[in-house]
């Protein structure tokens, strides 16, 4: 192995751009630019996280959100961050965050073509153990001819163009897809550079973590009590799954995608819609555990002949490698009608998932 530096790094932005010169002059560089201000925030909010400690950061800001939930002080700031961000960008329309109880609607001097549907700092109750959190985001186009209204983001996660999330944990990692598989990247503060650091992740079609908080057990459903009791007292003479469960949907569901296994937050007696938000958890995390990609990449796909069209069509194919559900559908397919509606949650490897579905199958 070389001990010298690597001299041609591959920044997050320089890999969005790859992917727009490759669609030659369609593509207008807005997506890249958009993606470039998320990234921005995603630095600018580490930064507030590592120094939360110092800066008096830590601690209730003495708000109640749209959840009835109280807001920490870097749950705050990190919706300011972002909507200022987002704003002057100049490339979106319409803003949805968790913080905020009504959309935001760019005034017209700013306004671009994407809404961006965002939770700033997920797993806020992790922020004062110094616990990993971490931004979910999810990237609409605006429909065609529209100004940017609410309608431009109550359509189905499937709609998406990108999704992804930064943890911040150790490092911080930003994990995105903009339909062509899923990516890492991880800042190197010294450079202030997303770096290429997970080509390509791919989730495996069985893993052997599960990820619940047991906690609610009292108040699950049948089938996901039988799902869980299968995993733990396997028959055949299988081995039981190991628990882990972190309480910050990112870091729990990071692991999922690179070790494999199942997340899920389901439903239940007491909290009948679930805990977690349709569009900006539930959706964006879907997206990039599905891979979805749009008709736009498929056409490319057509694009090119021969053998090569198969190859690529069956890589394209096979790299779909989760799957989310409520237990009964497809998440990416449910329409949304408020903003901030609730849904279950299930999502990881294809096989543990499926697993889970037959347990919901033989309830019906
Ligand atoms: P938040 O948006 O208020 O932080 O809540 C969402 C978080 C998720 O990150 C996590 O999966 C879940 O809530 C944990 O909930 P619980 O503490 O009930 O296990
Ligand atoms: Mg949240």
């Amino acid at each position: 192995m070389s001990d010298q530096p690597n001299t041609n790094i591959i920044t997050l932005t320089r890999h969005v751009l790859a992917d727009q010169f490759e669609l030659g002059p369609v593509a207008s560089g807005d997506l890249t630019l958009l993606l470039t201000a998320i990234q921005t925030t995603s630095k600018f909010i580490a930064t507030n996280v590592r120094k939360a400690r110092l800066i008096n950061l830590i601690g209730l800001a003495g708000e109640t959100n749209i959840q009835g939930e109280e807001q920490k002080k870097l749950d705050v700031l990190s919706n300011d961050i972002m909507i200022n961000s987002l704003r002057a960008s100049g490339k979106t329309a319409v803003l949805v965050s968790e913080e905020l109880d009504e959309a935001v609607f760019i005034d017209e001097k700013h306004r671009g073509k994407y809404c961006v549907v965002f939770d700033p700092l997920d797993g806020s109750s992790n922020i004062d153990a110094g616990v990993n959190i971490g931004t979910i985001f999810g990237i609409y186009h605006i429909r065609p001819d529209s100004k940017g209204t609410l309608q431009d983001v109550l359509r189905p996660g499937s709609e998406m163009v990108a999704a992804g999330y930064t943890m911040y944990g150790s490092s911080a990692n930003l994990v995105l897809t903009t339909g062509k598989g899923v990516n890492g990247y991880t800042l190197d503060a010294a450079l202030g550079e997303f770096i290429l650091t997970h080509p390509n992740i791919r989730v495996p079609p069985r893993g052997k973590i599960y990820s619940f908080n047991e906690g609610n057990s009292m108040y699950f459903h049948e089938p996901v009590t039988k799902y869980l009791n299968s995993l733990k007292y396997p028959s055949n003479g299988k081995l039981p799954y190991s628990a882990r469960y972190i309480g910050s949907m990112v870091a729990d569901v990071h692991r999922t995608l690179l070790y494999g296994g199942i997340f899920g937050y389901p439903d239940d007696k007491k909290s009948k819609n679930g805990k977690l938000r349709l569009l900006y958890e539930a959706f964006p995390m879907a997206f990039l555990t599905e891979q979805v990609r749009d008709l736009e990449v498929l056409n490319d796909v057509w694009k090119v002949t021969g053998l090569t069209c198969i190859c690529l069509f069956i890589w394209f194919v096979v790299q779909a490698g989760g799957i989310a559900t409520t237990g009964t559908k497809r998440i990416l397919d449910i329409v949304p009608t408020d903003i901030h509606q609730r849904c279950s949650v299930f999502l990881g490897s294809k096989d543990d998932v499926a697993d889970l579905q037959k347990f919901y199958q033989q309830e019906a």
